[in-house]
């Protein structure tokens, strides 16, 4: 998303927050906060419309006041109406809105009655029992209060891997355009695609004059430096995260590069190897007494060690030592096999753009065909689709694949899952599209047992090719639905059902370890994008990481197979 757009976009939701606490009038909330999502999901710069001559008031949702405040924020940087409102609110009680079970209503009793502004504060209040006395609130509340206070706490040290990406590439690019700089490279859990990173630990090799710390320690995301020395570094970013930063000898690169990667545990296991063949193994390379064995390339080092490189993904031992000993390591999906994308909203839902623009954009992302799924009708709050809008958009994509070139629109619905397992459109209809995607998006706290009779009642029905984000998690904000994966993915099986690695950044759903057990049993995975805007293809290399994790190859993934392939699976044929 391009920078200026998020800020703008930042400073509406910010806006519509304090307004929301103040207990405004509700339509002037939300037209802030759609002002913020159409500014937020433009592709291009507002800076750039604004040169090609576009008036803001033809963007939707955007009328005079919202253009003159855009304006205002483009020429100073500042938004008057924010800083009168922080005058009014404390800034930072609006983070206790993200706070789960929170709304508008109670964060500004918290904050009038008993002043709290922070989340560490609300934490201390509900440990020491004075928010049950608040009128509206009580000892259950206090307790569940307590709870999700203290799971946010947790989940917000670490970052989404999308936004560490964000971050650690900015700052990757910008170390790789400082003279004598040779090398750049992300370690850590980024580099092994975790889910979530704690920190960004970034390599670099670099002549001795190249003024390599300086500009790190000066960056303009940094907010604090903690140390700064001449070979080793760690700043915050303003955003919080941390990131450290060594500069390694040439001919240590390989083995920093393999150290700093980790994980931990895989790190543990290769040097076990190298005690067993009398040899040492630390941060600066492999060793037989004095002599250096290896240590310039990642490589060299695990040959040396008597093993094939293994990718960084699969670094967790989980079994990779033994599969690379064994030479079964598998051959990973990567982001140039996707040859599709198989869900995806337009305008119709709660999507952002047209079907044609999702395509084009599908297609500049390499892609040979896309379908787009929008919701069913029952998910009101994203205007899902019935059977009658949802024969105008077949009939809408059978026109638009007549016209496009070089890439082919599939029909399809992201159907919900009712609480009985039966689907919200009737089958009459399902059988008119491409892929119908069956998905749950009510009722998370079923037992066990109810859960997963409902999904595996779904995959029953005939229509049903793949099931959309499993488990159901959002990361750092909603734990995933209580199933039986096992079932889930035995039933996939038997019903030759796909199940989906969703790669929206706050998903990334199935997990590694499902990845795992649905290749064991023989289930395809579909890695698809979920996409909102022509942006949100982007998300798809996350995917793959989530994918790779989880051990998957080219064979195992549906989309990764040639349109006509596909449709033949699609049909079941
Ligand atoms: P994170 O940042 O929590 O998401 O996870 P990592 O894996 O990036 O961990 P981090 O930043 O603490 O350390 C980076 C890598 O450095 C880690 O993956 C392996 C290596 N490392 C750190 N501490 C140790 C250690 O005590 N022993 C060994 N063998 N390796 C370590
Ligand atoms: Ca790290
Ligand atoms: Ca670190």
């Amino acid at each position: 998303m391009p920078l200026v757009n998020a800020s703008v976009a930042a400073i509406f939701e910010e806006i519509a927050d304090l307004l929301d606490i103040q207990g405004a009038n509700p339509f002037r909330i939300r037209a802030y906060r759609n002002a913020a999502q159409t500014i937020g999901t433009l592709g291009t710069d507002l800076r750039t419309l604004l040169e090609r001559g576009t008036e803001l008031t033809d963007l939707p949702g955007i009328g005079d006041d919202l253009a003159a405040k855009v304006r205002e924020i483009l020429d100073t940087g500042k938004c008057r109406m924010l800083e009168k409102l922080h005058r009014q609110v404390p800034p930072a009680v609006t983070e206790l809105l993200r706070i789960p079970g929170l709304g508008p209503k109670r964060v500004r009793t918290l904050w009038q009655e008993l002043d709290l502004n922070t989340v560490e504060q609300l934490l201390r209040a509900a440990k020491d029992g004075r928010i049950r006395g608040l009128h509206g609130f009580g000892p259950r509340t206090e307790a569940k209060i307590l709870a999700s206070a203290q799971g946010y706490l947790s989940a917000s040290k670490r970052h989404k891997l999308s936004v560490a990406a964000r971050y650690g590439e900015q700052i990757a690019a910008c170390l790789r355009s400082i003279a004598g700089v040779v090398q750049v490279e992300i370690a850590g859990s980024f580099r092994r695609m975790r889910e979530t990173v704690g920190d960004l630990d970034v390599l670099v090799v670099a002549r001795p004059d190249a003024p390599v710390m300086d500009r790190f320690v000066k960056h303009e995301g940094v907010r604090e430096v903690v140390a700064s020395g001449p070979t080793r570094g760690t700043v915050i970013l303003r955003s919080g995260m941390q990131v450290d930063l060594r500069v390694v000898p040439e001919e240590s690169f390989g083995a920093a590069l393999l150290y700093f990667t980790g994980s931990k545990a895989h790190n543990i296991a290769l040097r076990r190897i190298a005690r067993e063949k009398d040899l040492k193994l630390n941060e600066y390379g492999l060793f037989r007494g004095r002599e250096t064995v290896a240590g310039k390339s990642e490589g060299s080092v695990y040959k040396a060690l008597g093993l094939p490189w293994i990718p960084p993904e699969l670094r967790e031992d989980h079994g990779e030592i033994e599969a690379a000993r064994a030479g079964t390591l598998p051959r990973l999906v990567t982001l140039a096999d996707l040859k599709g994308d198989l869900h995806m909203h337009s305008r119709a839902s709660d999507g952002h753009a047209s079907i044609g623009e999702m395509a084009q954009a599908a297609r500049e992302h390499g892609l040979e065909y896309c379908a787009v799924t929008d919701h069913s009708r029952r998910l009101t709050v994203a205007h899902g689709l019935d059977s009658e809008r949802l024969r105008k958009q077949v009939a809408e994509i059978g026109r638009l694949n007549e016209r496009m070139e070089g890439i082919t629109v599939l029909s399809g619905i992201e159907v919900e899952i009712l609480e009985d397992g039966t689907l919200d459109l009737p089958d009459s209809v399902l059988a008119t599209l491409d892929v119908v995607i069956a998905a749950v998006h009510s009722k998370f706290d079923l037992s066990r047992k109810r859960q997963t009779e409902r999904v595996l009642k779904a995959l029953g029905n005939p229509h049903v090719r793949i099931l959309a984000h499993p488990t159901g998690r959002l990361i750092g904000e909603r734990e995933p639905y209580d199933v039986d994966m096992q079932r889930i993915i035995r039933k996939a099986k038997a019903e030759r059902v796909a199940l989906e690695v969703n790669a929206h950044p706050q998903r990334l759903d199935l997990l590694d370890v499902h990845c795992r057990m649905a290749k064991e049993e023989g289930v395809l995975v579909a890695i698809n994008s979920d996409a909102h805007s022509s942006l949100d293809f982007e998300g798809l290399r996350f995917g793959v990481g989530q994918a790779r994790r989880g051990w998957l190859e080219k064979k195992d993934v549906l989309n990764t197979r040639p349109l006509a392939a596909l449709k033949t699976w699609l049909r079941r044929a």
